[in-house]
């Protein structure tokens, strides 16, 4: 529309790199929020560049007008005010300022009230990377670290004479389908950070101890920068990442692909079974070195450890034991617990469940 006289740039010249070829170029607006911004904002800066002409255009008007006679000079008129013309002059401003706070408002209450059927992403800020999970698909967890190696890991793999474009792991921090509202829910776990896409106009702050939400609307497929707006130390400027858009129908097939746990090349299983564990939150409610139960009982060599159960029977921690208290928490209850454990059924595959047990094996 409006924005394509300054040339809005085409999806395809936007990256992380580089938002825009053309440094005329207005952002792309790819949610409908940020149509609606903009919409507001050229409408804000037309009103501007008209009323600087009416002024600007009646002060040099007058200037020639009542510019010095050449023959000598002129009487200051009687006139002291003008009752109608200063109500028009006050009245017509008065009514585009109505008209500009309406606006905003509405805009500004729209956008904190998330549609119900919005898709629920929680992002956490953290020195120096976000971290996006996606409650309503359970194991999809995106981080931003994946994104950029820090300066650390940068030394480690210079070290190690990896260092090199391929080793960057380009996934998105954030991926969302178009067509479908995303509330997002804020929080940090450290210190003021603020999750900024130029490209939806989103900037909000995620405090810590604190809950901030904010929702949108993607229009357009693409990948889009994102940033961190609030200086939150040295390697704030770490803090980027980039949002991916896709169709709704690619959707879930983009969020498994990105958030997929399989053994990589040269893995044992064992530290496998750790990044499962790590992914499944288990440490959440269980300790790994030392004895003192949490939520649930330490699992310290809990291979091949005999338990007593809520029922008076006791059995020995084997191989079936572990995977039927991951798929079926609920079967046997530890004597001196709740059953309070989540079952991981559908979440882990039996690869999983392997690898895990491998890992709890390494725990004496
Ligand atoms: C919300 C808390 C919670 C989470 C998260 C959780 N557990 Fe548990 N877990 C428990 C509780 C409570 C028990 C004891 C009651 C029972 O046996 O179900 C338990 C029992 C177990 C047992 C049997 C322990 C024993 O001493 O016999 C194993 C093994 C186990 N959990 C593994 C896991 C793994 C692996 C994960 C992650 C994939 C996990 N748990 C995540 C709460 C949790
Ligand atoms: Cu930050």
């Amino acid at each position: 529309m409006i924005l394509g006289l300054f040339g809005a740039p085409k999806a395809d010249m936007v990256g992380t790199e580089q938002m825009s070829a053309d440094p005329w170029a207005l952002l792309p607006a790819a949610s409908t929020n940020a149509q609606a911004i903009d919409t507001l904002y050229v409408f804000i800066t037309a009103l501007c560049g008209i009323s600087m002409l009416g002024v600007v255009g009646a002060q040099v008007y007058f200037m020639w007008k009542y510019k010095k006679p050449a023959n000598g000079h002129r009487k200051t008129s009687p006139i002291t005010h003008n009752g109608r013309l200063e109500f028009i002059w006050s009245a017509i401003p008065a009514l585009f300022m109505i008209v500009l706070f309406a606006w905003g408002e509405i805009g500004f209450v729209e956008q904190f009230s998330p549609p119900p059927d919005a898709i629920n992403v929680r992002v956490t800020g953290q020195k120096w990377d976000w971290t996006v999970e996606y409650p309503d698909y359970p194991g999809a967890v995106l981080s931003s670290s994946s994104a950029v190696p820090t300066e650390e890991q940068q030394k480690q793999l210079q070290a190690a004479g990896e260092w090199g474009e391929d080793i960057i792991d380009r996934k998105p921090t954030l991926i969302v389908p178009t067509g479908v509202p995303v509330r997002l829910t804020l929080t940090s776990k450290d210190v003021i950070h603020s999750f900024y896409i130029p490209v939806f106009r989103l900037k909000r702050d995620a405090v810590p101890g604190r809950y901030t939400t904010y929702w949108f609307e993607a229009t357009q497929e693409g990948e889009f920068p994102l940033f961190c707006a609030e200086y939150c130390g040295d390697e704030h400027s770490s803090m980027i990442g980039y949002v991916k858009v896709v169709s709704a129908e690619q959707f879930e097939v983009e969020l498994k692909e990105a958030t997929k746990l399989e053994q990589k090349d040269a893995e044992s299983l064992a530290d496998f079974g750790k990044r499962v564990f790590d992914r499944g939150g288990c440490k959440t409610c269980h300790n790994i070195d030392n004895d003192e139960a949490k939520t649930g009982p330490s699992l310290k060599g809990i291979w091949g450890r005999s338990e007593q159960l809520t029922d008076g029977s006791t059995i020995t921690a084997d191989d079936n034991y572990i995977r039927e208290s991951v798929l079926d928490p609920n079967a046997k209850i530890v004597s001196g617990f709740s059953p309070q454990m989540p079952s991981f059924a559908g979440r882990f595959n039996d690869e999983h469940i392997t690898a895990l047990i491998e890992y709890l094996k390494t725990l004496k």
